[in-house]
């Protein structure tokens, strides 16, 4: 008996949709960053299993989706992936429940699907028993077919959803070959990378003012790949912020996307990049595509 299935992994920004799949697939298919609204694509993480193959979609933080057409289009994504799912692992913060949180849930009620409710990061809860009354408050939100408390981060009680969820998933053959643990290209995952460190590196309204378009990427004979990213921000001002103090960000930041994607890929890579001011690019539907957008906007 062999199951497999579609997983969208949906939930207001920040709580951790990302951590989960990367901890589930075993591997960095999403970037992380402590900030809201990091994830801006749907993006597969496969886990193949003699018996099992479970194929997560991770999608960017659900909010509503007013504002820029950037923002639209991450809303949109995430509702997309309910549409091709054959089951939603809705994640929430254990003891927080927000109207985006309903917003969320609201969606996955009209989708009528199954889902199992993820409470994650209990970690932080101290005692333990503050729990329960938590869980018990979220069963009646909703019809889950399971309510799990997990830490994405420490792979807490991990191995007891990923069993849960592969009994939920129909009985059918697997969708992707067995090393398949992303559908994203080297390119998407190079730009990637290369945003999480930017993210990571800057504050304010900066992180999510940028883009980063890998403009050419080459294997050498050798081997090695030498990466071109052009870091896009949408204000002057901004510029300067992204390179730092005599360049010192912008090295910083590269330095840390190329020793990452070394380490991923398990080769030499040389990164070069450079920031261009693109006024307005999250509200120019040629420029989100650029990004890799390929649905509606
Ligand atoms: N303490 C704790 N922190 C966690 C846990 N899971 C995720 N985090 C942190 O929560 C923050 C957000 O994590 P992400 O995985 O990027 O969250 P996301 O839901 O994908 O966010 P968006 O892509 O912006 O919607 C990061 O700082 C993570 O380290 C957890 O189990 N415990
Ligand atoms: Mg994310």
């Amino acid at each position: 008996m062999h199951r497999s299935g579609f997983i969208a992994v949906v939930g207001r920004p920040n709580v951790g949709k990302s951590t989960l799949v990367n901890a589930l697939v075993g591997h960095k298919i999403s970037i992380v960053t402590s900030k809201p609204h990091t994830t801006r694509h749907a993006i597969l993480g496969v886990l193949t299993e003699p018996e099992s193959q479970m194929v997560f979609i991770d999608t960017p933080g659900m909010d509503g989706g007013t504002g820029r057409m950037m923002n639209r289009a991450m809303n949109k994504a995430a509702t997309a992936a309910l549409s091709s799912a054959d089951l939603v692992v809705f994640v929430v913060e254990a003891g927080v429940w927000k109207d985006k949180d309903q917003q969320a849930l609201d969606q996955i009620t009209q989708a009528a699907l199954p889902a199992v409710l993820v409470v994650n990061k209990i970690d932080r809860v101290r005692p333990k028993d503050k729990l329960l009354p938590v869980l018990a408050e979220h069963a009646g939100r909703y019809d889950f077919a399971a309510i799990v408390p997990v830490s994405a981060l420490k792979s807490d009680n991990l191995t007891s959803l990923r069993n849960q969820l592969v009994s939920l998933l129909p009985e059918q053959e697997a969708f992707y070959d067995a090393d398949t643990i992303t559908n994203r290209d080297l390119s998407f995952r190079a730009a990637e990378t290369l945003r999480e460190k930017l993210m990571h590196a800057l504050r304010d309204e900066v992180p999510y003012g940028l883009g980063v378009e890998i403009s050419s990427l080459k294997e050498e004979h050798d081997g090695r790949l030498i990466i071109d990213a052009t870091i896009w921000v949408d204000r002057e001002s901004h510029k300067g912020i992204v390179i730092g103090k005599q360049g010192q960000l912008l090295k910083e930041a590269g330095t840390a996307a190329r020793q990452e994607l070394q380490r991923l890929l398990d080769r030499r890579v040389h990164l070069q990049s450079h920031v261009k001011v693109k006024r307005n690019w999250s509200d120019n539907a040629q420029s989100i595509r650029q990004l890799g957008y390929d649905g509606e906007l």
